[in-house]
């Protein structure tokens, strides 16, 4: 089962999605995630020059080897692109080697540990009101797990004290059953993170993610010993070391850590043990910018793991119809129950159809890039 082929594909059905496709002398296709959002042509170029024609002749039964060659034998380990390129060919040989056994990608990871996966939604908005509305609306489709952040306009900095006020009003609506979260998106100092923390605690949070920026875990000290709100973080770490410290010395709750920049299945699934060891659960990120191909790469992990928490939703073919035209299977959202599943087909059960995928071609784009009100960078 050696790889005969690789190819890159950079599509864009809504939104940009890198993809990693690699064939092997048995005929078999299998397909990664590598979309790292914004930089996309930066992993598809390393994919192209550095890391696919590494992979030609080797045997893509070897996942575990080819992880450690391609992160340790660049010499330059991690950062994102290199990361995002080593996550999308993870991806990629572990669908290889479910099609080839004839079996779903989490039964080689110990097979289920339930039969579905929770998930939260997005119902953030600019105010209490719709927050509300869109919350409602979730909860009708089973969905007791809702991100309430309050949106600033042209994505301003928000006060603490207008997200606080926030949560508190969402909360009063809704009463106390369900469970809430908000993304902070590190734009807060441990410090006040810490006072942001405490100050919801009434709100009884499901998680506080990101409370601070990445280039400090540190921080976290603080944020954990001025409050008991749950604390979740890692959708930032392109390297699995980055977010380690935090699951050992239990600063966080949650890794939220995203497949297609970590590492893969294989770099996510070793954290994610590791949380289990530290009572720590998983909440790994599902953003619109991870492909279909991704997120079931990650359902596909979730089914598997004894200590799993919940998953964040994106449901691709509602927010890009054009989704539907490329990728075929995937994860699916179980109408009324809150949860998702994958099927039972082998590997990660999704198919790409490359020349409709072709038809929808790179769009450059970028992420907000907001400022203070003296011009001075802040935080997204
Ligand atoms: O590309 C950036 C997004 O992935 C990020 O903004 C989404 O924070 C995010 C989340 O929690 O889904
Ligand atoms: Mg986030």
């Amino acid at each position: 089962m050696n790889v005969v082929d690789t190819d890159v594909l950079v599509t864009c059905p809504g939104r940009n999605y890198v993809l990693v496709k690699l064939e092997t002398d048995d005929g078999l296709v299998g397909w990664g995630d590598a979309t790292l959002n914004g930089r996309e042509r930066a992993v598809e170029a390393a994919l192209d020059e550095h890391v696919l024609p590494e992979l030609v002749g080797r045997d893509a039964r070897r996942i575990e080897d080819a992880w450690q060659s391609l992160f340790r034998h660049t010499y330059w380990r991690g950062g994102p692109v290199l990361n995002s390129a080593l996550s999308g060919v993870d991806m990629a040989l572990w669908d290889l080697k479910g099609k080839s056994a004839g079996v779903p990608v989490f039964d080689l990871l110990g097979g289920r540990t339930r039969e579905y996966a929770n998930v939260y939604q997005h119902c953030g908005a600019g105010s209490v009101e719709e927050i509300v509305e869109n919350c409602e609306t979730a909860l009708g489709r089973g969905i007791d797990h809702l991100r309430i952040n309050l949106h600033a306009a042209d994505d301003e900095y928000l006060d603490q004290r207008a997200m606080v006020d926030a949560a508190e009003g969402v909360r009063e609506a809704l009463g106390p059953d369900p469970e809430l979260l908000i993304d902070v998106h590190g734009r807060a100092r441990p410090i006040d993170a810490a006072d942001l923390a405490r100050r919801l605690e009434p709100v009884d949070l499901f998680f506080l993610e990101d409370p601070i920026r990445p280039e400090n875990p540190e921080g976290f000290e603080t944020v954990r010993e001025g409050s008991t709100t749950p604390l979740a973080m890692g959708e930032l770490f392109a390297n699995p070391w980055e977010m380690l410290p935090l699951v050992e010395r239990e600063l966080v709750d949650f890794v939220r850590v995203d497949l297609a920049h970590v590492g893969g299945i294989t770099a996510a699934k070793k954290l994610a043990t590791v949380g289990e060891f530290h009572d720590v659960r998983t909440a790994f990120h599902g953003p619109p910018d991870l492909s279909p191909v991704g997120f079931a790469a990650t359902v596909h992990l979730d089914l598997a793991l004894p200590n799993f928490g919940i998953q964040e939703l994106t449901e691709h073919d509602a927010i890009f119809p054009d989704c539907a035209d490329v990728f075929d299977g995937g994860a699916r959202f179980l109408e009324g129950t809150g949860a998702v599943d994958v099927a039972d087909d082998p590997g990660l059960g999704i198919d790409v159809d490359e020349d409709v995928a072709r038809e929808f071609e790179y769009e450059r784009s970028h992420l907000p890039a907001p400022r203070n009100e003296d011009g001075s960078v802040q935080d997204w």
